[in-house]
């Protein structure tokens, strides 16, 4: 199992040096189907579902698990798609709870 399933998010207001291209490249090949954008300070998927009510509920199920680990996407949600930003606004780039994030969204989804 993928081993950021098991993790929860940290709390995190800053204080923390986001992850370098190095080291982000490197966290991706854990998360099939995203991709690094923004300078590497900023992973997104996106999502395609079949109608309206089914991307409704994955939104639905995605914002249960932002609630529950206190860390939020940006979202981007049309008829039968969702796409899906992770960034950690707190320190401006990628840190472990965006990887977290995807990796339990990864996990909705299938
Ligand atoms: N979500 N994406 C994102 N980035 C943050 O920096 C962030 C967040 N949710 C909550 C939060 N920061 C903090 O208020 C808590 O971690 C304390």
């Amino acid at each position: 199992m993928n081993g950021l399933l098991n993790k929860k998010c940290k709390p995190c207001e800053g204080g923390l040096n986001p992850y370098t291209s190095q080291e982000a490249q490197s966290q991706i090949t854990q998360i099939p189907g995203w991709t690094l954008e923004d300078g590497d300070k900023t992973i997104y998927k996106i999502f395609y579902f079949k109608d309206f009510y089914q991307t409704m509920a994955f939104v639905n199920a995605l914002a249960y698990i932002a609630h529950n680990e206190d860390h939020h996407p940006n979202l981007a949600v049309g008829y039968n798609s969702v796409k899906v930003f992770y960034s950690t606004h707190a320190i401006d780039g990628l840190s472990q709870n965006d990887f977290i994030c995807a990796a339990k969204i990864n996990e909705l989804a299938t």
